[in-house]
């Protein structure tokens, strides 16, 4: 949809600021709404019959286009979905949202959540990913709603770090290996302080690595997958990418946000790993991934000089670049979701497979080149 017609560009917040909305069921608010978690959560609570308050950072171009389709006009008093203008890092709006939607949970997806920019932005991203945690808390139990609402935290594989136990549970020591992860580690101690100190229902979700087609396109999943359409639609011919021999333990999105809410259906505010039990390669991410389109990758040379060769054309279609290696490394993420299994029921229903096949196809159909998907064996 062209820029202009997005009917997000409207003054959202502002009918929200009237107290105009009324609402029969449970309320939500999300941070981070606009964020691939964000997206697939609102979809999965407005189905369940929730209102959905979600912040927006303002931004000169629009930043919307992952909710477009769960719009509702704020004009409606009836609406479900109500957009305010936020920030992680203001506390009185913080406290001014919280205190318009009266949430009975609070999702906090928001986050700078690149790992190799952070190491650009190492400040902010301690302002946004941990202090931004500690705001929002504050602002819940400042707007005396502490005691009643509960409060799901984003955290992340990426505290295990430098690899001390495989695979990672609950119980595994953390040790970050960015500035994002280290803010991270202050946010989820914050969380279980909270939750003692205050007796807050507070949880931790242990996310391992979750793709989709609506992932950020600077992620490796979803750099990979776009450029797989782009080279089958000979609109670009090499993907450069960093470090091939990472693992990671990649699930699908949309499984992993029913996880979150199960989370905070529980009992008792607990921390949970949500994870496969898989891991993979990046270079085998690329190997599926470029099946989809027929192509068989072979694999030549060392370090910096290696190359995906492809069957088709016999030209390397991947290529090293240092410049996206990353000044410390997280080698290898393998999780194990049994706690989550068995205490809540959650089970990943989305195989590797089936979600690399997801994302290379919904690339195709978005540059018109859908014609290009192999069918699967
Ligand atoms: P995205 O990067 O897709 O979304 C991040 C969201 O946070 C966006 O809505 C973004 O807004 C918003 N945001 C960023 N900075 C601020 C700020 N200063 N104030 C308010 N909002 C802000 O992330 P994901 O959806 O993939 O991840 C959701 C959360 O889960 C993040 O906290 C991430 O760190 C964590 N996580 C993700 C995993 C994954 O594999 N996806 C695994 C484990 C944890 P905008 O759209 O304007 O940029
Ligand atoms: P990650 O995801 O750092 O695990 O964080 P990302 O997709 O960025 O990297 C995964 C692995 O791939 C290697 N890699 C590359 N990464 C990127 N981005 N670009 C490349 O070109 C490239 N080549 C190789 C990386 O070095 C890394 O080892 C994600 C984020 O969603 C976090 O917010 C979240 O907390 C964790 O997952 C769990």
């Amino acid at each position: 949809m062209a820029a202009e017609n997005n009917p997000l560009g409207l003054d959202v917040a502002s009918a929200a600021r009237d107290g105009s909305v009324q609402s029969n069921g449970p309320v939500a608010l999300i941070t981070g709404i606009t964020g691939q978690d964000g997206s697939y959560l609102t979809e999965l609570l407005l189905d369940k019959g929730y209102t959905v308050h979600g912040i927006i950072r303002r931004s000169s171009s629009f930043n919307t286009g992952r909710i477009e389709h769960l719009y509702e006009d704020p004009h409606r008093d009836s609406r479900r979905l109500v957009l305010h203008y936020g920030d992680m890092t203001d506390t009185t709006n913080l406290l001014s949202i919280v205190q318009i939607a009266k949430p009975d949970e609070v999702y906090n997806l928001a986050a700078q959540s690149h790992v190799k920019v952070s190491f650009e932005l190492p400040e902010y991203t301690a302002d946004v990913d941990a202090v931004g945690v500690l705001r929002i808390l504050d602002a819940i139990r400042a707007a005396n709603l502490g005691k009643q609402v509960k409060f799901y935290q984003a955290s992340t594989s990426e505290l295990y770090g430098l690899v001390q136990e495989v695979p990672q549970s609950e119980t595994t020591p953390f040790y970050p290996r960015s500035p994002y992860a280290v803010a991270k580690q202050y946010a989820y101690w914050i969380i279980v302080n909270y939750r003692e100190a205050y007796n807050m229902f507070a949880c931790n979700g242990i996310l391992f690595n979750h793709e989709s087609p609506r992932r950020g396109a600077t992620f490796v999943t979803r750099k990979i997958t776009r450029a797989v359409a782009k080279i089958a639609a000979g609109k670009q011919k090499v993907v450069y990418l960093g470090n091939l021999d990472a693992k990671r333990d990649w699930g699908h999105a949309r499984d992993y946000v029913r996880g979150m809410w199960m989370m905070m259906q529980a009992e008792e505010p607990e921390d949970f790993v949500l994870a496969t039990g898989e891991t993979h390669t990046v270079r085998s991410f690329c190997d599926a991934a470029f099946k989809v389109i027929g192509v068989e990758l072979t694999w030549q040379g060392e370090g910096i000089e290696e190359v995906g060769i492809s069957s088709v054309t016999g030209e390397p279609v991947v290529k090293v670049d240092p410049a996206y290696f990353r000044p410390t490394e997280v080698d290898l993420l393998l999780g194990d979701p049994t706690k989550a299994r068995t205490k809540l029921g959650w089970v990943p229903e989305v195989t590797f497979d089936a979600l690399v096949r997801d994302m290379v196809v919904a690339d195709l159909e978005e540059i018109g080149a859908g014609d290009k998907v192999v069918a699967a064996k």
